[in-house]
Order: C-alpha cells, then structure tokens, then sequence
C-alpha cells in the first residue's frame, strides 16, 4: 500500500470524518457575526481551538482541514496548531486553493485560483506538519451552467493542483462542489454532478495523479434549495450512490462529502443512508463545515468562555456523523 493511501484510510477509514475549519477570514467573519461575535484572530482561534481539542478528534475526525491563518497560529498552551491536533490523534490539513474568481470568457461562473507558487507554498505546509490538503471547485447550475469551459477549466486546475500535493508527500482532497442554489431538479443536479466529477477524473488521470492517494469531496445529489420538487432523503442516497459508482474509478479510497448548506440533521440522516445502501468499495464519509459547526459556534457564542459546554455539542455532532459514516446512526440517537 502507498503512503499517501495510507494517509487516506487515517482521515477516513474506520468511520472517521473531516472536520472543515478552512474558512476564510471573510466567511469566518460572516459566521461569527451572525452570531454576535467579534471576528478577531483571538476569536476565531479560541472557537478552533475548542473544536481542535475536543474528545472526539481523537475518535471521529481523522483530519481537519486548516485556513493559512490558523495553521500558523500558536494555541493557548502555546503548542503549534498542528502538533495540537496530530497530539488528538487526528491529521492536519490545509486549503492551498486562494479563492474562486471570476471566470473570463464565462463572467457569471468561477474558476478557483491558486496555482502560481504553489509548489513552495506546499513545501512550507509540509513543514508545519500538513499531511493533506483541499482545493475546491465552484460550479452553479442553471439551464447553461455549469459551461463546458467552467467544467474544464476547474477540472485542470484540480489535476495540476492534485499532482503537485502528491509530489510533496501529501494527499489531495478533490473538491468539486455543485451549489444547491437555484430552482433546479435532482435530475438536473445528477446530470451536472456526474458531468463535473468525470471530467475531473479525465483530467487527473491525464496528470498521472496517483488515485489511491486522493480523497473526492463531491456534493449529495440534491434538489435545488428553491425547487418545488424536492426528493426524499431515501432517494438523494440512492442517486448520490448511482451517481458516484458511475462516474469515480474504483482506485479512489474514499469519498468525503460536503454538507452544502444541508442542515446538521438532514446531512447525517442522508450520509447514514447512503452507507446502507452502500454497495460500492468506497467509503464514504464526511468532510463538513456547517454541519458539525452549526451548533457548537451558537453556544459558544452565548458564552464564548464555556469550552466544556461547547466541546460538548461538538462531539455529538461528530459522534452522530462518524455512526453515519458506518450505517448505524439512527434518529432516537439525537439529543
Ligand atoms: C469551510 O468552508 C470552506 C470554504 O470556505 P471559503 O468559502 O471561505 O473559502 C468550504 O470549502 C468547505 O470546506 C466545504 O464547502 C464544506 O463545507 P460545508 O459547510 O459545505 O460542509
């Protein structure tokens, strides 16, 4: 077995998941604000570094993926965030992507930027203590979009980033997200996703990226959040399913979805579905943001100096998805 596959199965073999903490300084300052908290390196620290030393990084995140501030951060005990995290007996992670921008030739789609001196920005990661890495490609669907060119241009920039990760001894998470913004069917999403996911794999295999050591992060295939037909749980696990078996070689080790704007609920409920009906090798797990955070930055936000309070919100969140990642959560789990 290769190193990098290894590193694969830590993050998310035996029911572990991801926890995504790479928000930017803007999103950040969205969440917090939302919630009456002031953005400042200080706070957004303090919230990370509850999540990061919670009990459950120790049996339910297997990785956590980092915003270049907070990988360079020094914890309260005055230990590296990476070594805060490794010592949990989780693997860190870093967003290498700078941002989606705006797509010349198609100006209502993004392309996501970040290739130019990436190669030295991995190696100092790597130093730090990275073990893996994220960059995400942005896709809307609406009766023309994704475009062919968005399709492609995000596809190459995945594989040339991929290939470089791998170069420097880590593992790159593959994320193309399809938005659930917009009115469209689960059909329509079905159809983009699988368009998007199998020019990403043309594109990698063209950059010899080595598919045992790459994790995909792909959207559930969803309704739009304001279509009148949405679809039942039971029916997004199964065309999710479809879907994914159709278009991902069998080398790739795993599968880690975004939540998406999902609510903490319905994206345990449909991963736990997804694993029952599970017919495929892949595992398939979790790399959430919203999803495992929600609930634990309201708390705190009432009183950001309860961490015990706060940690505990957290781990049911990951204690929740790490079942559902095995097919054994159940709704009477739910406190
Ligand atoms: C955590 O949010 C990440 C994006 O942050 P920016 O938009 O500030 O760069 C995002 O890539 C995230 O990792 C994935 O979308 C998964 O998060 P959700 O909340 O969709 O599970």
């Amino acid at each position: 077995m290769s190193e990098l596959n290894n590193i694969a199965l830590k993050i998310i073999g035996k029911g572990k998941g991801i926890l995504a903490a790479d928000e930017s300084t803007g999103t950040m300052t969205k969440r917090l604000e939302s919630v009456g908290v002031l953005s400042t390196p200080e706070n957004r620290l303090m919230f990370r570094e509850a999540l990061f030393s919670s009990t459950s990084m120790t049996d339910c995140i297997g990785g956590v993926i980092l915003y270049d501030e907070t990988i360079k951060q020094i914890s309260s005990k005055k230990t590296k965030i990476t070594e805060l995290i490794s010592d949990m007996g989780s693997l860190p992670g870093i967003k290498v992507d700078t941002g989606a921008k705006v797509l010349a030739g198609s100006p209502d789609e993004k392309i996501t930027e970040g290739l130019d001196g990436l190669r030295d920005r991995l190696k100092e990661y790597y130093k730090i203590g990275a073990k893996f890495t994220k960059w995400r490609g942005v896709y809307n669907i609406t009766k023309d979009f994704p475009s062919k060119l968005a399709i492609s241009s995000n596809a190459h920039a995945l594989a040339r980033y991929s290939a470089l990760v791998q170069e420097c001894y880590m593992v790159p998470i593959v994320e193309p997200e399809v938005l659930m913004d917009g009115e469209h069917s689960a059909e329509d999403c079905y159809e983009k996703t699988s368009n998007v996911i199998e020019k990403c794999f043309e594109e990698l295999i063209s950059h010899k990226v080595d598919l045992k050591g790459i994790i995909l992060k792909p959207n559930m295939i969803l309704a739009g959040n304001k279509s009148k037909n949405k679809i039942s749980n039971d029916e997004v696990a199964k065309l999710t399913l479809k879907c994914l078996k159709n278009c991902v070689p069998s080398e790739v080790p795993g599968i880690a979805f975004l939540s998406g704007g999902q609510s903490e609920l319905e994206a345990t409920e449909n991963l736990n579905l997804i694993n029952k009906y599970n017919d495929t090798k892949f595992i398939m797990s979790y790399s959430y943001g919203r999803a495992l955070q929600q609930s634990a930055l309201k708390f705190w936000s009432k009183d950001i100096k309860d961490i015990k309070g706060t940690q505990k919100i957290f781990n049911h969140r990951a204690k929740m998805n790490t079942l559902a990642a095995q097919g054994n959560w159940s709704k009477g789990l739910e406190i």
